[in-house]
């Protein structure tokens, strides 16, 4: 057995309580109280709150101009496997003074990548030991795992839908050994995001051969995890661009087109981040709607945009309109299937003590608490829902209901619209709905 660290990274932080919102305690929560029931389930359960391995315990503020400002007291010792441990350490030791119950990581976060694919595999499995028995002394689960397929500069042309076969056989060597690590971790979910997976000029790139080979490594990946056992879900998390210019799983529309294209609609579902969305040009609920009408909402990526750029600057919500709007989905569609929230966010650069990540998590939980609070408000307490299905009313019955039954021919409501009275304008109420949320956060 391995013994785990006894050190103390987050001095002066202890477990972080709910406290309401009379508290003025910066390290409590305000409105996150996981036990509270929202429409019949504890928010604990709604949320299944996750922290990025990545962001928290990894990057460090380098940004394209600079290296990163802040320095990891975990991240010293010069042997790679030391710092793989005293970054568990730390990660379960944040983990588990926020409350949540959930982290996901990418294969390479847990331990850094050895020169050859054998050594990485034996660093992977010694680090799995450690966290395995982690786990067990903590209670925290893994949410989702994955392979990093994108970092490694092997992968600048693609990783499976790079041109070179030798490539494609590497990236699936890394997902085999990130399946495998997750499993053995109990990863309740699997997840695709492809960093590298679309192309840079359409002068150099068949497109279609190459969503062609990421199907065929997708079934592949679904294939083998099923024979190992693995009964979870695997998640697509679509992003329009960065770092290629266009990506293959732009958006929840084309990664459901491209799932159901090639007949993976049944493993697979989606993990929508918010800044992927925005990205894309559409609102964060537009995409979680998008999702729940395919049956597919899986997964939610919580790190809001800058309206001001363009890029995935990955910061934690605090935005309460936007979010309330995404919880009345979330809510409707009656939750995730499968997935949580995960805080893919991180701290700016400038901040740099130990504690801020702190402040950065219990922010992104409080809003998320606030927002769903509101919004079960909203559908119990306000005429919301009633507003919306009147639009609709013309369709529960008569002429309308048939052609929602699709009984009617395009003859038949040609004839009904001949007949019939021009039709009346009906206002859509937009600023009354809007009035709604304002009203009740
Ligand atoms: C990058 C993605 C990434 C995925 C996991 O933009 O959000 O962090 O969530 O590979
Ligand atoms: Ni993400
Ligand atoms: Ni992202």
């Amino acid at each position: 057995m391995i013994l785990t660290g006894e050190k103390e990274y987050y001095k002066g932080v202890g477990a972080i309580k709910y406290e309401g919102k009379e508290s003025n305690n910066p390290l409590a929560f305000k409105y996150y109280n996981p036990e509270q029931r929202v429409l019949g389930k504890p928010m604990r359960e709604h949320f299944k709150f996750a922290a990025a391995y990545w962001h928290s315990f990894c990057g460090q503020g380098g940004d394209p101009f600079g290296p990163g400002t802040q320095q990891f007291p975990w991240d010293q010792s010069s042997d790679p496997m030391q710092r793989a441990y005293d970054k568990a350490d730390a990660a379960f030791e944040f983990i588990t003074k926020m409350g949540f119950d959930y982290f996901c990581f990418h294969d390479i976060d847990l331990v850094e990548e050895a020169a050859s694919l054998s050594e990485t595999e034996k660093r992977l499995h010694q680090i799995e030991e450690y966290i395995t028995q982690k786990k067990k002394d903590s209670g925290v689960k893994v949410l989702w795992g994955t392979a990093n397929c994108f970092s490694n500069p092997v992968y600048m042309n693609g990783a499976a839908t790079n041109p070179d076969f030798q490539v494609v056989a590497r990236a699936g060597a890394q997902i085999k050994m990130a399946l495998d690590l997750t499993i053995a971790l109990g990863g309740e979910n699997y997840v695709f995001w492809g960093g590298r997976e679309g192309y840079m000029s359409l002068l150099n790139t068949d497109m279609g051969r190459e969503l062609d080979h990421l199907a065929q490594m997708l079934s592949m990946a679904r294939d083998y995890g099923r024979k190992q056992g693995f009964k979870g879900t695997f998640f697509i998390e679509p992003k329009p661009m960065e770092p290629m210019k266009h990506q293959y799983d732009f958006d929840a529309a084309t990664a459901i087109g491209f799932l159901k294209n090639y007949g993976l609609e049944k493993d697979f579902k989606l993990n929508i981040e918010v800044n992927h969305a925005t990205l894309a040009q559409h609102s964060f609920e537009h995409e979680l709607s998008v999702a729940a009408n395919a049956g597919m909402l899986g997964s939610i990526d919580a790190n809001r945009g800058d309206y001001q750029n363009g890029w995935d600057t990955d910061q934690f919500p605090v935005n309460l309109y936007e979010v309330t709007e995404a919880m009345l989905v979330f809510l409707q569609a009656g939750g995730l299937q499968g997935g949580g929230i995960n805080f893919d966010a991180k701290i700016r650069r400038n901040s740099t003590d130990l504690e801020d990540i702190f402040h950065a998590h219990i922010g992104g939980a409080d809003t998320f608490a606030r927002a769903l609070l509101t919004a079960e408000n909203i559908i119990t307490n306000s005429p919301y829902k009633a507003l919306r299905e009147e639009r609709y009313a013309s369709f529960d019955k008569g002429q309308g209901k048939s052609f929602e039954k699709g009984i009617l021919s395009l003859e038949e409501i040609a004839e009904i619209a001949f007949k019939g009275e021009p039709p009346k304008r009906i206002s859509g109420k937009q600023e009354r709905f809007e009035n709604i949320i304002n009203q009740f956060l």
